[in-house]
């Protein structure tokens, strides 16, 4: 063959070599925005109180789709702020994590904010004290490793410093904080996969420095994270969940340099999604905010562009609000269910509630009746009250316990704030290991 034939099967074969990082997205199109709608009636209409990590997820969120709802924004962002000045210290590594995401997102000004309290050296600590844990607690952070991977990610996006050979060492697919029980976490695996992206992707453009087989690891397992996601594909489209396909879209839209067109089929990922909002599926300002993103084509990797994330959806938030249908309980009349704490005996009780209550009227009807076996505690988080102890057992990070709550013997999909239970339902929290 003369060369002259040859150049352009070079040129040919040296572009296929080069990763494309070209982005397989589908997203909602213009004239179907108005069945986001729900969404961002939840995310108006709630209220954020001081301290709720809802806000950030929230305002993240808003940035992202480009919405210009400037009395929310003032409003989330004014919460933050009080967060950084007042209760940093109680501020988990992920949080932070999601506040710089959110105040650096797109070129806007409160990005400022994160250097005037030098956010970034305080997520490089609380990242830092995430690893020392692992070290001392048998490979277990304070937090999870859903966090640890948003750390990465903030970490990478607003060029902290961080250990490219700890994050190998620590996020190999195989290691068990993917896994509740035998269960591989879809929210977590996606989230890995984003940070992992961006610490291959600044590898690539020599902004940090790692010898090859860093970057030939970090492939690797962005690949096999890739293969367990997809794996988590549900008959309808859904991902894992309700709740983490949103996630789970954003990893895929990334990652398509490994996996095959045919393997995933997004617009009927979409279609599920959408079906989900219009039975009313994401209720509460975290689920609205976490799924919005990928439903438009974004992804947590755009936070660092150099452009402000404008949308044709910028204003589409400001028509006038919709009455947001609450599903009124059918009538006034009461319900029973059977509800038990599981140890290793179970405790039951019969409880009345109003029609429409939500698990935890029922944990505190219980807790009225007989406050020694059904007294409990629990914190606000970002999705809602998470339950932290029940009789006096705490659940423990360290120990990877926590109180599981079920109905008919199945793990429910949502906490105790949102789950409406059912007449003749039985109920259990359950004392568990994941
Ligand atoms: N976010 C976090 O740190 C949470 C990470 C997360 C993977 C999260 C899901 C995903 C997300 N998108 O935020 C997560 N859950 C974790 C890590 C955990 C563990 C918390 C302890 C730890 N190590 O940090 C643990 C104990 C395994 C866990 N979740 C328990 C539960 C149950 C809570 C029960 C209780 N005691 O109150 C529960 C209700 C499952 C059950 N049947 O018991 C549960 N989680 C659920 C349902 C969920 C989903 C919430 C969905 C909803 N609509 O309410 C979830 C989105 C989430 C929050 N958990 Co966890 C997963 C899903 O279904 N897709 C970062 C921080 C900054 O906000």
């Amino acid at each position: 063959m003369r060369q002259s034939h040859q150049l352009p099967l070079v040129g040919l074969l040296l572009f296929s070599l080069i990763p494309s990082q070209l982005c397989e997205i589908c997203e909602v199109s213009e004239e179907n925005y108005i069945r986001l709608k729900p969404l961002l009636n939840t995310m108006n209409q709630s209220e954020y109180t001081r301290g709720t990590s809802s806000s950030v997820n929230v305002l993240l969120s808003l940035q992202l789709v480009g919405i210009q709802n400037q009395n929310l924004k003032q409003k989330l962002i004014q919460q933050i702020e009080y967060t950084v000045k007042r209760r940093l210290s109680q501020v988990s590594s992920g949080e932070l994590a999601l506040i710089i995401l959110a105040l650096g997102a797109c070129r806007n000004p409160d990005e400022n904010l994160i250097y005037d309290y030098h956010l970034i050296d305080k997520l490089e600590n609380k990242f830092q004290a995430e690893i020392e844990n692992m070290e001392a607690h048998n490979g277990n952070p304070l937090t999870n490793y859903y966090q640890l991977s948003l750390d990465v990610l903030a970490l990478c996006l607003f060029n902290g410093t961080y250990s490219t050979t700890k994050v190998v060492n620590y996020f190999t697919p195989e290691n068990k904080n993917y896994y509740f029980g035998s269960q591989f976490s879809v929210d977590t695996g996606a989230m890995a996969v984003l940070a992992l992206t961006c610490v291959k992707r600044s590898l690539i453009n020599g902004q940090v420095k790692t010898d090859e087989s860093n970057l030939k690891n970090i492939s690797i397992y962005i690949k096999s994270l890739v293969e367990k996601i997809l794996s988590e594909k549900k008959e309808n489209g859904l991902i894992g969940n309700t709740f983490s396909t949103g996630e789970a879209m954003q990893a895929l839209f990334v990652s398509s340099d490994y996996y095959h067109e045919n393997d995933w089929n997004c617009q009927q990922t979409l279609n599920a999604v959408l079906t989900e909002i219009s039975q009313g599926a994401f209720s509460t300002p975290t689920a609205a905010a976490q799924v919005l993103p990928a439903l438009m084509g974004k992804t947590f990797l755009d936070v660092n562009k150099d452009s402000s994330c404008v949308s044709a959806a910028g204003n589409f938030s400001n028509s006038t609000h919709e009455p947001v249908t609450v599903t009124a309980p059918g009538s006034q009349s009461s319900i029973s269910v059977n509800y038990s704490v599981t140890i290793n005996e179970t405790y039951s009780a019969n409880v009345t509630v109003p029609n429409g209550s939500v698990f935890l009227d029922v944990m505190e009807k219980a807790q009225k009746m007989n406050d020694t076996i059904f007294g409990f505690t629990m914190e606000e988080r970002s999705w809602g009250p998470y339950i932290t102890s029940v009789q006096g057992l705490w659940a423990s990070n360290n120990d990877r316990t926590y109180w599981e709550l079920l109905s008919g013997g199945i793990p429910l999909s949502q906490g105790v704030g949102s789950y409406v239970v059912h007449d003749g339902e039985n109920l259990e929290v359950r004392w568990s290991k994941y």
